[in-house]
C-alpha cells in the first residue's frame, strides 16, 4: 500500500504523522470518505468542494489547490492501482505546540489512503436493517456544526457505541430539539403517502453527496422530495426508510426503536433508487 502525505509516498509501515500532529491533540481537521468504482472516483468534485468547505469554516488554509487535490487523490489511486475501493482523504492543522492555538502549527498535512471498503453485511441489503434512536443528540449547529467534515467524530461514535450495544450498527441521532438530524454516517429518508422525506441540513445533518445524488434520481424518477423536520414518530409510521452515504450506498431500514417499518422489508422505491444509484456508479466519475 502506498500512502500519500505532502506530496510523498509511504509504505503503510512508514505512514506516520507527528504526535504534536493538531489533528492528533485535539482532532483539529478535516476528512472525505470516497469510493472508486471500475476505475472511476465517484463524484470526486463534489467531495473535494466539501472538504474545502469544511476547512474554510474551521479556518484552515489548505496548502494546495482543489485541482491539484483532484490529481493527488487520482495519482494515489494509480499508485495503488485501485480499481474498487475507499479513499481517506484527511488535512490536518499539522505539527505544532502543546496549546490550543492553531497559530503554532505551521503547515497543514495532506494525507490519502486508498484502500479496501468495509461494507454493510449483505444481508441489510437483502433484507433490510434494524437500527435504534441514540441517546447522544447531535452536536449543535451552533456549536461544532455536524456540517463540517472534521477529525472530531466522537458525537457520532458515541451514538455508533450505543447502536453497537442494542446490537445493530446504525443509530439515529436527534438534534436538541427531538427532531431527527441522520445517522452517525448516513443521511436518513422515508417514504410517506408515495412522497420521500428527509431532514433539512439545519437540523444538524452532513451535506450528503450520496444524498444529494439520491434526492436528483428520485426527482428524475418523478418522485417529490420534501426537506422536513421530521420526528420519530414520522419514522415509526413511514412506508419505507432508507440510509445514504459514500460506504453504504443505500440501504434499507425495517426496523426503527422495535417498531417495524413498513411490511418489514425493503420497500419498491427504495429498490428503484437502489438500483438507479448502482447504475450510475457503474458509469460515472473521474477516470484513473
Ligand atoms: N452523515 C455523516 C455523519 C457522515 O459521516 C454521511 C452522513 C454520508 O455522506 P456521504 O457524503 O458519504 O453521502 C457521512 C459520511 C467511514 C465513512 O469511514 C464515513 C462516511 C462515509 C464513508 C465512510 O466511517 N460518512
Amino acid at each position: 500500500m502506498k500512502i500519500y502525505i505532502d506530496g510523498n509516498y509511504y509504505g503503510k509501515e512508514d505512514a506516520k504523522i507527528s504526535v504534536f500532529d493538531h489533528g492528533l491533540l485535539y482532532g483539529d481537521g478535516v476528512f472525505e470518505g470516497i469510493r472508486v468504482y471500475h476505475r472511476r472516483v465517484f463524484k470526486l468534485k463534489e467531495h473535494i468542494q466539501r472538504l474545502y468547505y469544511s476547512a474554510k469554516a474551521i479556518l484552515l488554509s489548505i496548502p494546495m489547490s482543489e485541482e491539484a487535490m483532484c490529481r493527488a487523490v487520482v495519482e494515489t489511486c494509480r499508485a495503488n492501482g485501485l480499481e474498487n475501493g475507499y479513499i481517506r482523504l484527511i488535512v490536518t492543522r499539522g505539527a505544532g505546540s502543546l496549546g490550543l492555538s492553531p497559530d503554532s502549527c505551521k503547515s497543514p498535512s495532506v494525507i490519502i489512503i486508498a484502500n479496501e471498503i468495509q461494507l454493510y453485511p449483505r444481508e441489510f441489503y437483502e433484507k433490510g436493517m434494524e437500527i435504534i434512536t441514540a441517546a447522544t443528540a447531535r452536536n449543535l449547529v451552533n456549536a461544532v456544526n455536524p456540517a463540517i467534515k472534521s477529525l472530531n467524530y466522537l458525537n457520532n461514535i458515541l451514538a455508533k457505541i450505543e447502536a453497537n450495544n442494542a446490537g445493530c450498527e446504525e443509530a439515529i441521532m436527534l438534534n436538541s430539539e427531538g427532531f431527527v438530524a441522520e445517522c452517525t454516517g448516513d443521511n436518513i429518508f422515508i417514504l410517506h403517502h408515495g412522497k420521500i422525506f428527509t431532514p433539512p441540513l439545519a437540523s444538524g445533518a452532513l451535506y450528503g453527496i450520496t444524498r444529494n445524488t439520491v434526492i436528483e434520481l428520485a426527482e428524475e424518477a418523478g418522485y417529490e422530495v420534501e426537506e422536513k423536520n421530521l420526528t420519530r414518530y414520522d419514522l415509526f409510521i413511514s412506508e419505507e426508510c432508507f440510509l445514504t452515504g459514500s460506504g453504504a450506498e443505500i440501504v434499507p431500514v425495517v426496523m426503527i426503536d422495535k417498531r417495524v417499518i413498513g411490511e418489514g422489508k425493503p420497500g419498491s422505491v427504495t429498490r428503484q433508487l437502489e438500483a438507479k444509484y448502482r447504475a450510475l456508479t457503474r458509469v460515472s466519475g473521474e477516470p484513473l
